[in-house]
């Protein structure tokens, strides 16, 4: 059956968003705490109000970029990441004393899978780590990961964040319940009609990647936004998506590549395949805030 949740959320912040200012530029729709759940077995959280057929892998690859610690732009480039350039120009890089092509060690990879440790001066691999506990005590309230190193991120005057942006998405809560996984992925701050689609995409991706590794079977993948917004200038672009009928979800899976996998660090964009995909057409050039 179709999934109309992704589209009475853009509905809503339409509706009923409060007009903010953003530090972008463009004034945003914005509401607050905004969530999802998809049961796994009505199909694949890939949106279908318009097409990502042809770049639905690639957040997949970026996430397993950040889960084996990319953090520059040619990390990411092996991983098939090749739109973060803008947030990693000489000007941004240069403000925050990094080199050129740099996320700084704020950035998703640096806290996935080097967070600042005492006891290891490497940093904490903390999806090895989530694998681990799971498979050990998959019973615990308390697999979690967080992309947030907070002594790394403070702005203002005469402070130097090491990253280039302040992580939006990752937060993630693993449960066991009755023998099958969940995963609850909060964000902090979500583009309805840009970033969105593909968060949802790479955290349900992780879902099945768990699967696979601990052999609980996927159950259901949670979304929370806690600043959800669309902003201003996309408003012509959602109301286009909200115009045209709900379609039933993709089933998307590992195939045989992906299944031979064995660590967490092994899984790319392409272990990933879709069946049944039938969006409506691509929107081009819906305004991305800079
Ligand atoms: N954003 C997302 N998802 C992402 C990503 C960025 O929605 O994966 F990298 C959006 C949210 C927001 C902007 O519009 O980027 C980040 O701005 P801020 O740091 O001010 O919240």
């Amino acid at each position: 059956t179709p999934d109309g949740q992704y589209r009475e959320l853009l509905r809503r912040v339409l509706d009923e968003g409060v007009r903010v200012p953003t530090r972008q530029g463009p004034a945003a729709l914005t509401l607050m705490q905004q969530t999802m759940r998809f049961d796994l077995a009505n199909g694949f959280p890939l949106i279908t109000e318009r097409s990502l057929a042809s770049f639905w892998r690639k957040p997949i690859g970026e996430l397993c970029a950040f889960i084996n610690g990319a953090t520059t732009l040619k990390e990411l480039a092996e991983f098939g990441c090749d739109w973060w350039d803008a947030w990693a120009t000489d000007a941004k890089t240069s403000k925050r004393g990094l080199a050129p092509g740099e996320l700084g060690p704020g950035s998703y990879g640096g806290a996935f899978q080097a967070f600042p440790s005492l006891e290891q001066p490497e940093g904490f691999d903390q999806f090895r780590h989530l694998v681990e506990q799971i498979r050990e005590l998959p019973g615990d309230r308390t697999h979690f990961v967080s992309p947030w190193i907070p002594q790394y991120l403070v702005r203002g005057t005469g402070k130097t964040p090491k990253a280039t942006i302040a992580p939006c998405h990752g937060w993630v809560h693993v449960r066991v319940l009755d023998g099958r996984l969940h995963l609850h992925m909060f964000q902090r701050s979500g583009d309805l009609p840009i970033g969105v689609p593909s968060n949802m995409v790479q955290y349900a991706a992780l879902l099945l990647m768990l699967e696979h590794l601990t052999g609980y079977e996927a159950s259901t993948y949670y979304h929370t936004i806690s600043d959800a917004h669309i902003y201003e200038d996309q408003a012509d672009s959602v109301r286009l998506m909200l115009d045209r009928e709900p379609r039933a979800l993709p089933t998307v899976r590992l195939n045989d590549a992906g299944l031979a996998v064995t660590d967490v660090h092994g899984f790319r964009g392409e272990h990933f395949d879709a069946a049944d995909y039938d969006p409506h057409p691509g929107i081009p050039r819906i305004p991305v805030a800079p």
